[in-house]
């Protein structure tokens, strides 16, 4: 039988609310590293990262997660200084510049409560706050949300054999206890994000298997974000490289959102806007049809 869907809670940010519980938002990705924003040389540009930023606010991004870490399947460790010399210039800048909330997407408390008084208002920790044990407290006295991810290892180790005996079940237990987790540390339960981590230490019939089953997430009663863009499992199936993934990634955001997806984190913002609303509009008339 096919799971319908919850409404989850909205998220407060400072002092915005952001209406997951009535729609899909699209979080733009900012990944600041050198392989994005560089002249080819060693500097990063920053400015050319903020203007990204601000292209993907005018193309409709309802937030933006800022990244100095690679977290791409073997990816290695990053320094805390280095992460903090790539994110912290362009979320200052961003959060005087664009009307939206920046979230940090890091692995470390430094980073974290640094972005944070810089102007970012989420936290995205794909670690779901296990690799550092100070995470939780620094997004639980900020009042900020912060998204929880299934990862199975580190980005370094990953990919090495993932197997799972019932992966939807393991990862919904994970994200489970993971909530619990940030809620002891105190954080609320409506700061909370849940995230079944597509990519991360999984096979392709693990991706699928998960964004199949998408909707029994939503019953841990928060919304779910779900990042597919432009990844290896899209990849794959068309034998397309990275930036010819636009049409398979909007057909996964189509099928997430159908599912009950609150978030959609994705590189190409103004042709997922559009897939989203699209989505939302089929979704809304079959609602309406439900008592013909
Ligand atoms: N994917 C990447 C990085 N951060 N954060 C969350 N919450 N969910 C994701 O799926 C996710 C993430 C890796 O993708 P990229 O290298 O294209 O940014």
């Amino acid at each position: 039988m096919p799971v319908t869907p919850l409404r989850p809670h909205d998220l407060r940010v400072g002092d915005r609310v952001l209406p997951t519980s009535t729609r899909c938002l699209v979080m733009g990705v900012l990944n600041v590293t050198p392989d994005s924003f560089s002249d080819g040389g060693r500097y990063l540009d920053h400015r050319a990262a903020v203007a990204h930023g601000l292209t993907m606010v005018a193309e409709g991004a309802d937030l933006i997660d800022v990244g100095g870490e690679s977290t791409r399947p073997g990816a290695s460790y990053l320094d805390e200084r280095t992460e903090l010399d790539r994110v912290l210039p362009v979320i200052e800048a961003l959060a005087l510049a664009a009307d939206v909330p920046i979230s940090i997407d890091t692995r470390k408390s430094t980073v974290a409560r640094a972005a944070l008084a810089a102007g970012a208002g989420i936290v995205n920790d794909v670690s779901a706050g296990r690799d550092d044990p100070d995470l939780l407290g620094v997004v639980a006295e900020a009042k900020a949300p912060v998204v929880l991810m299934h990862m199975r290892g580190t980005p370094a180790t990953m990919q090495d054999d993932p197997s799972y005996t019932d992966v939807v079940g393991e990862v919904e237990r994970f994200l489970a206890d993971r909530c619990d987790a940030a809620e002891a540390a105190g954080v609320p339960h409506d700061s909370l994000v849940v995230d079944p981590g597509i990519g991360f230490g999984k096979r392709d019939e693990h991706n699928y298997a998960l964004l199949d089953e998408l909707a029994r997430f939503t019953r841990l009663g928060h919304p779910v974000l779900v990042g597919t863009s432009r990844k290896g499992f899209i990849g794959r199936a068309l034998a397309l490289p990275q930036h010819e993934r636009v049409e398979g990634t909007a057909a996964t955001v189509v099928w997430a959102v159908e599912r009950g997806a609150r978030i959609v984190r994705v590189h190409d913002v103004r042709h997922m806007v559009r897939t989203v609303r699209m989505t939302e509009a089929l979704l809304h008339h079959r609602a309406e049809g439900a008592g013909r």
